[in-house]
């Protein structure tokens, strides 16, 4: 197999079969805040035990085709002494990792950031490779508002994202690509769809410049919904009627396929709107790459008590269940609410 085939192999597979990517990728900073707020105190081996919990849940492989983790969890091993990546490979369940450093404030953009990592990107993704990386994540962070996303921040971002492609594709790693319009702020769907728009025109025509191909990538988008504080309600059919009918303006149709973020949404809302957007008519497959909307429950459940694992796996295997349905249609309210096996 060439390298350009492997590369649109391994990115179909990601987004195939009724299965999704479960994003476990919280930087240790993001991930202490969230053990804290549940109750759990913030250690590298608490770290450790969440990301084991997730990814040993019981048939996660019926659908999760693949899950991001952060470098720390990347060098970690589970508790029968294998790493992550190897125990995922075990579970036929690809490993991918989150390559960026984080986004920081852009010089000349009041209010915006760049995403930051390409250096020694090259040698970090050799490595990552040789230890069983199928997949990488870089994730550019928009906000909407006065002005925002401004051009200074698309474009940085969009440059650095099609740098960081063309190095994974390099390195025989498939890129996710994640530029996310942000939830947050008072604006209408129509601005976030006008903001996602012109975010991804930007993105797009970079990685064509760089000669990213196409069809070994992931993207890695928001719905396009209402902002959190707007007070606009959008039902699942709008989300998903505005949602593709972005995307189809701006995406190209040889993309390999499209794995939304959850961005904030309550996780029965994230399901619902992925369900609405299968019945509509994409050049891509449409699935998840959701973070909080996956894992929030599970944590909960868990909440660092040993005793509760198996409950925290039952609550992330149920999520994953429900948004499996919605990838085959049968998404009801009789599955979210458990009472009808998907
Ligand atoms: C899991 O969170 C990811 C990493 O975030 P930080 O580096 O900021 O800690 C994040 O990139 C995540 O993959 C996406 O935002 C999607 O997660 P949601 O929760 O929006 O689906």
């Amino acid at each position: 197999m060439t390298r350009s085939s492997e590369l649109s192999a391994v990115a179909a597979t990601l987004v195939a079969g009724g299965k999704g990517i479960l994003a476990a990728d919280e930087s240790i900073g993001t991930m202490n805040r969230r053990l804290e707020n549940a109750g759990v105190a913030p250690t590298v081996e608490h770290r450790r035990t969440y990301r084991e919990l997730l990814a040993t849940t019981p048939g996660l492989a019926d659908g999760v085709s693949g899950i991001i983790l952060c470098d720390e969890t990347f060098r970690q091993s589970t508790s029968d002494g294998e790493t992550f990546p190897r125990s995922l490979s075990v579970r036929r369940i690809l490993t991918g990792v989150k390559v960026d450093t984080g986004a920081k404030p852009l010089a000349g953009a009041p209010g915006e950031t760049v995403t930051e990592g390409l250096d020694g990107l090259r040698e970090r993704l050799a490595e990552y490779r040789e230890l069983g990386a199928a997949f990488a994540k870089w994730r550019a962070v928009l906000v909407i508002g006065d002005g925002k996303p401004g051009f200074r921040a698309r474009q940085a971002n969009a440059h650095a994202m099609a740098r960081y492609a063309a190095l994974c594709q390099e390195a025989g790693i498939v890129p996710i690509v994640e530029p996310e319009v942000l939830m947050a702020g008072d604006h209408s769907a129509a601005a976030c769809a006008a903001a996602t728009a012109v975010t991804l025109r930007d993105f797009f025509a970079e990685l064509e410049d760089a000669g990213v191909a196409l069809d070994g990538i992931v993207l890695k988008p928001n719905m396009v919904v209402p902002g959190e504080d707007s007070g606009e309600v959008a039902t699942p059919d709008q989300v998903a009627s505005a949602t593709v009918g972005t995307l189809r303006t701006v995406v190209p149709a040889k993309v390999a396929g499209v794995a939304f973020l959850s961005g904030g949404q309550p996780a029965a809302a994230a399901s619902a709107n992925l369900a609405a957007m299968q019945q509509l008519a994409t050049p891509w497959p449409l699935t998840f790459s959701f973070g909080r909307a996956l894992v929030d429950p599970a944590l909960a459940a868990w909440r660092g008590d040993p005793e509760q694992v198996a409950a925290g796996q039952r609550a992330l295997a149920h999520r994953v269940r429900c948004n499996s349905a919605a990838l085959q249609g049968v998404y009801d309210e009789a599955v979210e609410d458990g009472r009808v096996p998907a």
